[in-house]
C-alpha cells in the first residue's frame, strides 16, 4: 500500500494555511500566540480531509495540550489511515522575532509507521547517502569527519558542519574547530538544519548535535525521500521523562535508532516556509491572495519539490 499522491495537495494546504495564520502575528514577541494561531488552523484543516488520521507527535499528551494532542483523531474519518507528526510553528523563536526559518511543518505515514516521540531531547546525526558503517552516532566527531571526508573525497577542511549553537555541543564545536571544519551555527530550527544534508545546494556536510526529538522524527521523514542517512537517540533526563517514554511503548530508552526504524513504508512531508529561510521563502500577502512555498516529499513516487501556490486567502 502506499499513500495517494493526492494527498500531497492537500496536506500541503494544511501546512500553507498554518503558516499564513502565524504571518499575522509575526514580530509580535508572543510565541504562544503564534503557535496558537498554527495549531488552531492546523487542526481545522486536517479535519477536512478524507481520512482516519491520528497524531502520533504533536502538541504534547491530552492533559497538556487542548488540541493536536497526542492519540487525538483527526479527518472525516472516511479514507485511509494514517500517523500523523506535527510541529504546527518549527521555530517559535523566529516566528516571535520575525527572524528567517520558521515553518510549519506535517509528516505523515501509513497507519503504525511512524515511530512515536515523546517531548525529550534526542541526539542526532543526519548526512548525505553513505556506504554502511561509515558515519555512526556510536563514533567520535573525529573519526565521523574523517570517515565522511575519506568517504567524499575531501580533506576536513572542505566540509560544512551544521549545529545548534547551545552549550550542550562546546565539544563538538571544539573539535570540529580543531578538524578545521567549516560550521553552520544555528540558533533554533533543527528540523531545517538536519535537511540541509539532502542537497549539495545547501552546502552542508553533516548535521550533528541534540534537538528536540520530535523535530528528529519530522526531519527523519523527509531525509527516508532522500535515502540520506540518519541515526537518533533519545535523551532522557529525570524519571517521570523515562516513565512517560515506556508508557507510550519505548523500552529500550538506550536504543540508538536508525531511520528505517523511525520511519517505514511510504510517506509525505511538508514544510512550509512562514518567514523566509535556507529551504523555503516565507509567505508574502498581495490583496486577497497569499503566495507559499513547501518543501514537500513523497517516498513511493520519489517526489521531492518545492510547491509554490498563490491561494485565495
Ligand atoms: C529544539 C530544536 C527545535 O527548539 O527542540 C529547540 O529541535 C529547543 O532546544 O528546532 P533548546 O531547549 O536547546 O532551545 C527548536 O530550535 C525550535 O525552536
Amino acid at each position: 500500500m502506499s499513500i495517494d499522491k493526492k494527498f500531497i495537495d492537500e496536506f500541503v494546504r494544511v501546512t500553507s494555511r498554518a503558516a499564513l495564520a502565524t504571518y499575522h502575528l509575526l514580530g509580535l514577541e508572543d510565541k504562544i500566540s503564534a503557535d496558537k494561531a498554527a495549531v488552531d488552523s492546523m487542526r481545522h484543516e486536517l479535519n477536512k480531509i478524507n481520512m482516519n488520521g491520528q497524531i502520533v507527535i504533536g502538541e504534547g499528551e491530552i492533559d497538556k495540550a487542548p488540541m493536536l494532542f497526542i492519540g487525538e483523531m483527526l479527518g472525516s474519518m472516511k479514507g485511509p489511515e494514517f500517523d500523523i507528526a506535527v510541529d504546527p510553528l518549527e521555530g517559535t523563536n523566529f516566528a516571535a522575532k520575525n527572524l528567517p526559518g520558521a515553518l510549519s511543518v506535517i509528516a505523515v505515514s501509513e497507519k503504525s509507521n511512524l515511530l512515536k516521540a515523546p517531548e525529550t531531547y534526542m541526539e542526532k546525526i543526519a548526512t548525505s547517502q553513505v556506504d554502511k558503517g561509515v558515519i555512526d552516532l556510536d563514533y567520535s566527531v573525529e573519526k565521523n569527519i574523517s570517515n565522511l571526508a575519506e568517504f567524499k573525497n575531501k580533506l576536513p577542511n572542505q566540509l560544512t558542519a551544521c549545529i545548534m549553537d547551545r552549550p550542550r555541543h562546546k565539544n563538538i564545536i571544539e573539535t570540529l574547530k580543531k578538524m578545521n571544519v567549516k560550521l553552520k551555527l544555528i540558533t533554533d530550527g533543527d528540523i531545517s538544519g538536519a535537511l540541509l544534508v539532502s542537497n549539495e545546494k545547501y552546502k552542508v556536510d553533516i548535521f550533528f548535535g541534540i534537538g528536540g526529538g520530535p523535530e528528529g522524527v519530522l526531519a527523519a521523514v523527509a531525509l527516508d525521500a532522500f535515502n540520506c542517512h540518519f541515526q537518533g537517540r533519545f535523551i532522557f533526563k529525570t524519571s517521570e521523562d523515562k516513565n512517560r517514554a515506556f508508557k507510550m511503548g519505548i523500552k529500550d530508552l538506550d536504543k540508538k535508532y536508525e531511520l528505517n526504524e523511525i520511519i517505514s513504508g511510504d510517506s509525505i512531508f511538508c514544510a512550509t516556509g512562514v518567514t523566509s529561510g535556507d529551504l523555503v521563502n516565507g509567505i508574502k500577502i498581495n490583496k486577497n491572495k497569499f503566495y507559499s512555498e513547501t518543501f514537500v516529499t513523497h517516498k513511493s513516487s520519489g517526489s521531492k519539490q518545492i510547491i509554490k501556490l498563490n491561494q485565495i486567502i
